[in-house]
């Protein structure tokens, strides 16, 4: 069985990630020797069966927090893929990361989640240029509603390994690079759609707004059904049998 590390900074949606990846047979451990949890599940595609590893979340591999050296324990004790997970609307303070990750000697593919707040924020990123720039697969995916999902399933296997090389001191100058070659910023006006998606995707407004959604369907529903009964089939069933029945 192959294992898969889920690896990205902070908050970025590794967890809500790694649900939608595994089923429910998820174990959650203490990492030996610290308080610092982590959680294992597995995922079969058909063709592989995979063990997935939630790595805690850490902003580069020279860890300055008991989580972050975690992480770079957890690295360090191999695996066979990297799933790097990058919040698509902070690229800039993500690729730090992710050009460490691309320098080490395993094979890396990377889930653009939050794809869903860049259409929200304005923020346009060429996917395409992206994926040629880095050298690797790059799947937009929003765990919120599993978009994308089924695509990075796909292309795990097309993961590749130390593809991008720079110098150290010429890092932050090689990601400036890369952001401004495959993002764009437009101020962009909320769409009547965007507001409903991003109601209904939200726990705290989705409900009412579900419930909103139950209560108009029964009365449309029994609307038309009364409407067809008074207007219709009584006048018609009163016109052809009232007569005869008197
Ligand atoms: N809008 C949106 N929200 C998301 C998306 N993915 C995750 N979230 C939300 O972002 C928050 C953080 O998600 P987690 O999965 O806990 O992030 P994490 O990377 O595991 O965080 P740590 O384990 O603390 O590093 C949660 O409230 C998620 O519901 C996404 O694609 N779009
Ligand atoms: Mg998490």
């Amino acid at each position: 069985m192959k294992k898969i590390l889920l690896i990205g900074n902070p908050n970025v949606g590794k967890s809500a990630i790694f649900s939608r990846l595994t089923g429910l047979d998820v174990i959650t451990s203490n990492y030996p020797g610290s308080t610092v949890d982590f959680t294992k599940g597995f995922l079969s595609t058909g063709k592989e069966k995979y063990e997935i590893i939630d790595i805690p979340g850490t902003y580069t591999l020279e860890p300055t927090s008991k989580a972050e050296e975690v992480a770079v324990k957890m690295l360090a004790e191999g695996s066979d893929l990297i799933i790097n997970v990058i919040d698509a609307t902070n690229l800039e303070r993500n690729l730090n990361l992710t050009l460490q990750l691309l320098k080490q000697n395993i094979p890396v593919i990377i889930s653009l989640n939050f794809w869903d707040e860049t259409k929200h924020l304005g923020i346009s990123i060429d996917v395409a240029e992206f994926e040629k720039k880095l050298n690797i697969p790059v799947i937009p995916t929003c765990a919120l509603t599993g978009e994308g999902i089924k695509e990075l399933i796909n292309r795990i296997p097309c993961a590749k390994s130390k593809i991008y090389d720079y110098e150290e001191e010429e890092k932050w100058h090689e990601i400036g690079n890369i952001v401004t070659h495959v993002q764009k910023l437009s101020h962009r006006h909320h769409t009547f759609l965007d507001r409903l998606e991003e109601i209904s995707i939200r726990p705290l407004t989705g409900i009412p707004f579900a419930l909103i959604i139950l209560f108009l369907t029964t009365l449309t529903v029994r609307f038309i059904g009364e409407g067809l009964i008074n207007y219709i089939l009584e006048p018609l069933f009163n016109n052809f049998y009232h007569p005869a029945i008197i």
